[in-house]
């Protein structure tokens, strides 16, 4: 089910051209470098991308690849053709209305019962972290990994794994 989840947010990705790329406010590990990495991952598929935490990337993480170019605020006509919710078990949790500005919305979520929101919903709780959906759709759509998205990628799943509000013994990060 999720390899076709996947490929509909593949074709999203490669059908389109500006991106939203958000997570809840008050980010931890997960919420702010799965954010990061995907912003790097799309830019570097030439994207236009924003990507944007209500906190912004707070410390500990403003050390992580990218995190200089997240925004706290989004301009009052900022639109998107396709928006990512990441990792906030509640489209509230982003702490901005979003309604209205991305076209198309995916939810991608690791969170038990995570809101139904959004045009697709890529949820899997038996994911350790967000961030192993991320490396789920690197590795499906074969795109590049780069040093800077890996240790984003790492961070994350260390953040969820080391010090989780989610313990789930049982998910198997990079299968
Ligand atoms: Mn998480």
């Amino acid at each position: 089910m999720s390899d076709q989840t996947i490929r509909t947010i593949l074709e999203l990705v490669r059908d389109h051209h500006r991106f939203l790329v958000a997570s809840h406010e008050s980010p931890d590990g997960d919420a702010c470098a799965s954010t990061l990495a995907l912003t790097l991952v799309l830019r570097d598929l030439g994207k236009e991308v924003v990507a944007f935490n209500r906190d912004g990337a707070v410390a500990p993480f403003d050390f992580l690849p990218g995190a200089v170019t997240m925004i706290n605020t989004l301009d009052g006509e900022s639109t998107f053709d396709v928006g990512f919710v990441l990792d906030a078990g509640e489209l509230k949790r982003t702490g901005v209305d979003l309604t209205g500005r991305c076209n198309k919305l995916i939810n991608i979520d690791h969170h038990p019962h995570s809101e139904h929101f959004g045009d697709i919903y890529f949820v899997d709780e038996t994911a350790c972290a967000t961030a192993v959906l991320i490396f789920r759709m690197i590795k499906q759509a074969g795109w590049s990994l780069t040093r800077d998205i890996a240790v984003n990628l790492y961070t994350a799943i260390l953040a969820d794994t080391v010090r989780s509000a989610i313990p789930i013994p049982t998910g198997k990060p990079f299968r």
